[in-house]
């Protein structure tokens, strides 16, 4: 469990890809992960997809060497860009640090650019956030197409505020980590003008820095000595255990070790699983069980506690577990409702991640 470092300094940042349908969020997603140093990141989970169309999110966690002396730990999502999935919009933009906007160079797609800006703009106020003052990047994609706009016509239209601007042509990979560095540069100035992320210490001091982002909190929690739960020793328990019981078997599979069993990562992403598929199938009901049980094996590795408390540890909204809970009570769950699930599912499993002991699948 050498990734639960809690005297490390490191920086946790949500970063979501917005943008119209099909304008190349996944793409630059998958270009991403594929680019990145395989130590430097974990698996990308694209949640609920019907052929190339994005119905729910995608999810991809890297992590940056070093930036102004702090190792920063970023989680990536992309948004659907269909109109009528506001509601998914609005949950993955919660907590979020920055946004890259990902814009369709292709001309008939000018209107549908304009659109997804100014549902970006009112998604950030409806959170309380200034669009004029969030840290955005634009990424004019498509930019291999013969007929791609101008660029002086994009910026015209989309960028008055005078964010900073990438090229790209996803589909090949080129400029995507451009993209993601200038993104990246953007949140830490943000954060440090926001003293969560100091500029660089003379002397390392072991602390964590956190922003307000996805896993950050986490890492808040397991920093924090005031709290009212104890340290975290659970963690360290229950993946040791976890681990131990991997390492006795000679299909190297975990065994069931009591109450541990339940704990087994491939449980835990056998649910997962069977959520996305459940909801892609348009079964929402079960996705929105399959995704409560994902996530109570989640909060199980924070130890052995209360329910209330490893979700405590796990930074588990209490509001959403409670949410979560009525609705796998209810027959006859809607889209929307599914979609809640699977995000905090996704949520669960994004913060154990972020400590290091979710064994690889
Ligand atoms: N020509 C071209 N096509 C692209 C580019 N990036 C993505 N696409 C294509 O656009 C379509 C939609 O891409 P996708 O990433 O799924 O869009 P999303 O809805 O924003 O996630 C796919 O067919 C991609 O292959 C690009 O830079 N150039
Ligand atoms: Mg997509």
């Amino acid at each position: 469990v050498s990734n639960l470092n809690v005297l490390a300094r490191e920086v946790a940042a949500k970063i979501v890809f917005y943008g119209p349908g099909l304008s190349g969020k996944t793409t630059t997603l998958k270009k991403i992960y594929e680019s990145v140093r395989p130590s430097n990141r974990g698996e990308m989970m694209s949640l609920a997809t019907e052929g190339d169309r994005t119905l729910f999110f995608d999810f991809l966690p890297v992590k940056v060497e070093r930036v102004n002396d702090c190792a920063v730990r970023l989680a990536l999502y992309t948004v659907p860009g269909q109109v009528f999935y506001n509601a998914t919009r609005k949950l993955v933009l919660q907590g979020a640090d920055g946004v890259v906007f990902v814009a369709d160079s292709n001309p008939a797609a000018l209107e549908k650019n304009l659109e997804s800006l100014a549902n970006l703009e009112e998604n950030l106020r409806e959170q309380g956030i200034a669009y004029e003052n969030f840290p955005v990047v634009f990424q004019w994609n498509k930019r291999d197409l013969p007929s791609a706009i101008p660029v002086s016509d994009l910026h015209a239209a989309l960028n008055s505020r005078g964010a900073p601007e990438v090229e790209t042509a996803a589909a090949s990979g080129r400029g995507v980590l451009e993209s993601l560095k200038a993104i990246t540069r953007l949140v830490i100035r943000d954060l440090q003008q926001k003293s969560v992320v100091p500029s660089r210490s003379p002397k390392p001091t072991p602390m964590l820095q956190v922003a307000s982002g996805l896993e950050a909190q986490l890492q808040a929690q397991l920093e924090d000595q005031t709290a009212v739960v104890p340290a975290p020793e659970g963690i360290h328990t229950a993946a040791a255990a976890v681990l131990n019981a991997r390492s006795d078997r000679a299909d190297g599979r975990p065994r069931g070790v009591g109450a541990l069993g339940a704990l087994a990562p491939t449980a835990l992403l056998d649910y997962a699983r069977a959520a996305d598929t459940a909801f892609a199938m348009g079964d929402f009901t079960t996705c929105v069980t399959a995704s409560l049980e994902a996530v109570r094996r989640a909060l199980a590795f924070a130890g052995d506690h209360p329910l209330p408390t490893q979700a405590y540890l796990l930074r588990v909204d209490g509001a959403d577990l409670l949410r979560l809970t009525e609705l796998s009570n209810i027959a006859g769950a809607r889209p929307e409702d599914a979609a809640f699930a699977l995000y905090v599912a996704m949520q669960a499993l994004a913060r154990l991640n972020a400590t290091g002991i979710l064994p690889a699948p």
